[in-house]
């Protein structure tokens, strides 16, 4: 059970599904998306509900499928229609003989930006909730633009739900996310960037039900996949923080600018493979000192010198070096990172860590500048370049 063939033969296997659940605007669908890096996967929106019914999401790559549905909150005569319309989906799967439509786990989000409203929309929840017993629960603060903010609403979240007894067995985590980046103020670009998707994977793959990847022949490569998958994800997501970093018109002559983007980094790696991260402050300063600040950062510089004539302008130029320093920091640290996790190396050796920086992080990058910047000319050619683009321009390059 769980393993299937699919009609070109390849082999599929049974995946979590998971209902992301909230107030309407609260920011699901901005947040799927910002999970399968789609730019316009669900469609978001504001003021009336943007969508209408319930959608389900899945790429080849992930181990579950999101389930994005309509605002959570009742309709006529108390009828919560999300809850609603996700009890008819699994149900037709029993006509349908299809097993595979049972509710894993549940994604609830509210709003960062109005915490007068937790406890309501968690009772709102509770009375909900009723239908499904026992599946796990991680609660996502959404928009959570204010650093000094979450983790006070964290400890609201957490209070609000001890008065739900039944409610506070499945919860499994609260997580504050920002799922794109949020410009506080037009003029003088300033700019929240991504973060917190990398503890919010890592999370779920934690309580997606044992038994999903359990018929699956070979577990242990599996599970190293999907990790694989979700720590590329954060990294994606990373530089692409990089980039708009990069864009704000802020000199960054050190790097030290790009800093709490690698500790970020390496916070959402710690989780996906799960390295201990609170007592490994050498092993973290280690890599942070050859990130922007040090080797890499040095080998992206001098790349770009070596390429000839380059008429590129200055913040755009940033935002192509902060994204690549932190895309080749990235690729390098997944492979720490899972060395570690499959007990070839530890944290402690740092001499190694340094190594491989300088060697496969920095060689990477060294040769790859040049191609970068021409792949930004030739695409600039056909139009305004995205954060997105460039995103793809450099992943392609580095991960060579
Ligand atoms: N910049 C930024 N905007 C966000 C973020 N999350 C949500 N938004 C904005 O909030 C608005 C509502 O987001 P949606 O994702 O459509 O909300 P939803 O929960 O799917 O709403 P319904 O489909 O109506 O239930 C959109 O304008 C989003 O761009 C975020 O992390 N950053
Ligand atoms: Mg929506």
């Amino acid at each position: 059970m769980g393993e299937m063939n699919n009609d070109r033969g390849e082999q599929s296997y049974k995946k979590a599904n998971i209902v992301v659940v909230g107030n309407s605007g609260v920011g699901k669908s901005t947040l799927i998306n910002s999970v399968f890096q789609a730019d316009n996967l669900a469609l978001t929106g504001v003021g009336e509900s943007t969508t209408k019914e319930l959608r389900v999401y899945e790429n080849k790559e992930l181990g579950f499928r999101l389930i994005d549905t309509i605002g959570f909150e009742p309709g006529f005569f108390n009828q919560n229609n999300a809850i609603k319309s996700i009890r008819k989906w699994s149900k037709e799967s029993i006509k349908n003989n299809d097993e595979d439509r049972q509710i894993h786990m549940i994604w609830y989000c509210i709003d960062g930006t109005s915490r007068k409203m937790f406890r309501k929309n968690i009772d709102l929840l509770a009375r909900s909730m009723t239908v499904w017993k026992s599946v796990p629960i991680i609660v996502v603060i959404t928009k959570s633009y204010s650093k000094p903010e979450r983790t006070e609403n964290v400890e609201m979240v957490y209070r609000a739900f001890q008065s739900h007894k039944k409610l506070w067995a499945n919860l499994k985590a609260v997580i504050p996310v920002v799922s794109k980046t949020y410009k506080i103020d037009e003029d003088s670009n300033i700019n929240v960037v991504p973060d917190g998707l990398g503890e919010l994977l890592a999370e779920t793959e934690k309580y997606i039900p044992e038994g999903l990847v359990a018929s699956v022949k070979d577990i242990a490569s599996y599970q190293l996949q999907q990790k694989r998958i979700l720590a590329h994800s954060v990294v994606g997501s990373s530089v692409l923080a990089g980039i708009t970093v990069g864009l704000t018109p802020i000199p960054f002559a050190d790097g030290a600018l790009l800093t709490p983007l690698e500790v970020g980094l390496i916070k959402g790696l710690s989780k996906i493979y799960n390295v201990e991260y609170d007592n490994n402050t050498e092993f973290i300063q280690t890599i942070v000192n050859a990130g922007a600040a040090g080797i890499i950062g040095k080998t992206a510089l001098s790349g770009l010198k070596a390429v000839p004539g380059i008429n590129i302008a200055g913040d755009v130029l940033n935002a192509i070096v902060a994204g690549s320093i932190i895309a080749a920091l990235g690729e390098g640290c997944v492979y720490i990172f899972e060395q570690i996790y499959l007990g070839n190396k530890k944290t402690t050796d740092i001499e190694w860590v340094k190594k491989i920086l300088e060697s496969k992080a920095a060689e990477s990058l060294s040769g790859q500048m040049e191609n970068i910047a021409a792949d930004f000319i030739k695409r600039k050619a056909g139009g305004k370049v995205s954060a997105k683009d460039m995103l793809s321009i450099i992943l392609r390059n580095i991960k060579k």
